[in-house]
């Protein structure tokens, strides 16, 4: 395995030669590793197995990313940013054809320049929440004119009554037997699940666009630099149009949460409305040259949609038998899905105070 690791990275057009391959992070999704090369001169990378199963199109997913990553690049280049190599991810084309993945036959894999000197955090203060949001409203501000045409790498990636009849679907299946055991879970998240569809009824009606958005914002997909300043977003896969909601939403969910979404100690979970305030403010102030007064008007919604959603998800996978987040024991979807519903209703206790404050800081 470990051979073949190195020859894969030696496939692309890399700088130096690989002197170790190694594991790296704690992603739910891709398999991630640290490559090291022997020169003093030459990068090290990060190489990733692609999900396949979660993933089915990846020349789709790997086109989306090439086109985001170089519109941002032209973009902070043309802005006169310092330090463009760290604040956005730079893909290596394969040696072969030229594209951003290459096939082995069985795993798709990619690699992109590792950025030093960083770090990943699972809670922040709420200084650094107000800086991320601007960085989120800057990150959708420029893909708000990407030439490029993308398509969803996961279709219906975000959408909830996509996401309510996976539920429904796996409770009838029942493929675990596990469904009896959560009647009065399937019952809050069931009734909350017409409000919760808000957003696609809304974009129906003309009245909600999507755009191009991160779709998986949550706080550890985040590189900060020595001094925790932020410096670009990881773990594109999911940039696809969606609604803005995604990101401003699965930011809260993680940053804003007392406790990480598979703590058993769910009565110890709590909204941070210190960090929803300061995100807020940073977010809209990055992003209310584009935003549109619906869209404002349902941030407090999104920061509803994204537990409840995460709550359907985890569930679901829970109900079918874990065959698709990695777990670590038995009922490790279960904990988290009673964790994301804790903070669901900890969100809905702020709701008020939520609009409010964002009807007082427009
Ligand atoms: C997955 O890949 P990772 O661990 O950053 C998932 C997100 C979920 C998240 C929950 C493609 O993200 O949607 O919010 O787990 N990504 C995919 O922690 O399903
Ligand atoms: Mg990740």
């Amino acid at each position: 395995m470990k051979k073949n690791l190195e020859k894969i990275a030696q496939s692309f057009n890399i700088d130096g030669t690989v002197q170790s391959v190694e594991p790296l992070g704690k992603g739910l999704i891709n398999d991630t590793f640290i490559v090291r090369t022997a020169e003093n001169d030459a990068p090290d990378y990060v190489m990733q197995r692609v999900n396949h199963a979660v993933f089915k199109d990846v020349d789709t997913l790997m086109t989306n990313i090439g086109a985001v990553t170089s519109h941002i690049r032209r973009k902070l280049e043309a802005a006169g940013t310092p330090d463009t190599d760290r604040r956005v991810l730079e893909f290596v084309a394969n040696k072969a054809d030229g594209r951003l993945y290459h096939y082995d036959g069985d795993s798709y894999w990619r690699i992109m320049k590792y950025i030093d000197r960083t770090k990943t955090v699972d809670t922040i203060s709420p200084e650094s929440a107000r800086t991320t949001g601007k960085a989120f409203g800057e990150f959708q501000a420029m893909l708000v004119d990407i030439d490029a045409e993308l398509k969803e790498s996961i279709p219906d990636f975000h959408n909830m009554e996509y996401r309510l009849r996976q539920l429904r679907d796996a409770v009838e299946a029942d493929a675990a037997g596990r469904a009896g055991s959560v009647r009065e879970l399937l019952a809050e998240l069931e009734s909350r699940a017409d409000s919760m569809c808000r957003a696609e009824r809304m974009h129906r009606e003309g009245v909600l666009p999507k755009r191009i958005c991160h779709c998986d914002t949550k706080v550890n997909n985040i590189l900060f630099d020595e001094n925790g300043e932020i410096l670009c977003v990881i773990d594109l896969d999911t940039v696809m149009p969606s609604f803005v909601f995604s990101d401003y939403g699965d930011f809260l969910r993680t940053a804003a949460s007392s406790r990480p979404e598979d703590d058993p100690e769910i009565d110890k979970v709590e909204f941070d409305m210190d960090i929803y305030r300061a995100f807020t403010q940073g977010y809209i102030s990055a992003a209310k040259g584009f935003l549109t007064p619906v869209e404002i008007e349902n941030l407090p919604y999104a920061a509803a949609l994204f537990p409840y959603m995460q709550a359907v998800r985890f569930l679901t996978d829970y109900i079918n038998g874990d065959t698709y987040y990695k777990t670590a024991y038995a009922d490790h979807n279960l904990v988290r899905t009673r964790n994301q519903f804790a903070l669901l209703q900890s969100i809905e206790r702020h709701q008020p105070e939520m609009a409010a404050f964002i009807a007082a800081n427009i």
